[in-house]
């Protein structure tokens, strides 16, 4: 049995299948999302009532949701592929890490993207509103891991790109987040460019972001 991955091109699930290639497991990806009505949106709602993406089908058949769960689950199943730092302190940082990246700036997207669902406004410009704020808080998110995050020794991870490593570049890819980087954290935006050019991660995200 392989892993079955739902997801969608330059979205959530590049994150986990270029950590699937990390590990290198094999998968069977089925295009599904939210927003793609021609997409297998029925069989995704089966496993993830949220109808989100990535939604990960473990070899067992166990559903995973939440992509910084998935990828500490493929760390720990796959330890030696370098996912995870094997070093305990490092490892602590490396998973508190991914949770803020999920609680904080995945969920700031979330509701830039579907403000309808945040407010009960109906009219645009008070939805304008909404994505507004969330676009502001995510960006102020996303300064307050560069200057937190484990200092890069060049990744996140340490020689290689790690879960971090592969989160942080994508999450960081929408919503303004890599302009207002360039402006306001430009190491930290040199940071994500190295991850994304990195023999392991390029080909996965050139599929995604052609
Ligand atoms: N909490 C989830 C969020 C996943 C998420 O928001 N995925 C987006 C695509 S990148 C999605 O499917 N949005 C569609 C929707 O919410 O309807 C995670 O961390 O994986």
């Amino acid at each position: 049995m392989n892993y079955t991955l739902y997801g969608s091109r330059g979205s959530g699930s590049a994150a986990i299948e270029a950590a699937l290639e990390i590990a290198g497991q094999r998968y069977h990806l089925v295009r599904a999302s939210s927003w793609e009505s021609d997409s297998a949106q029925a069989e995704l709602a089966r496993v993830n009532p949220l109808g989100q993406i990535p939604t990960l089908v473990l070899p067992d058949g166990q559903v995973m949701t939440e992509s910084a769960a998935m990828l500490i689950e493929l760390g720990l199943r796959h330890p030696g592929c370098g996912l995870l730092p094997a070093d305990p302190a490092e490892r602590a940082q490396h998973l508190r890490g991914l949770v803020f990246i999920a609680a904080n700036c995945y969920a700031a997207i979330s509701i830039g993207d579907f403000p309808e669902r945040w407010t009960t406004a109906s009219t645009r410009p008070a939805r304008d509103k909404v994505r507004q704020a969330a676009r502001q808080r995510l960006h102020a998110h996303w300064d307050v891991f560069a200057d937190t995050l484990p200092a890069p020794q060049p990744f996140l991870a340490g020689a290689a790109p790690g879960a971090l490593d592969l989160l942080a570049a994508v999450v960081s890819k929408w919503s303004g987040t890599r302009q207002h980087l360039a402006r306001a954290r430009p190491e930290f935006l040199a940071l994500l460019k190295r991850i994304e050019s990195h023999p392991r991660v390029a080909p996965v995200l050139a599929r995604h972001w052609p």
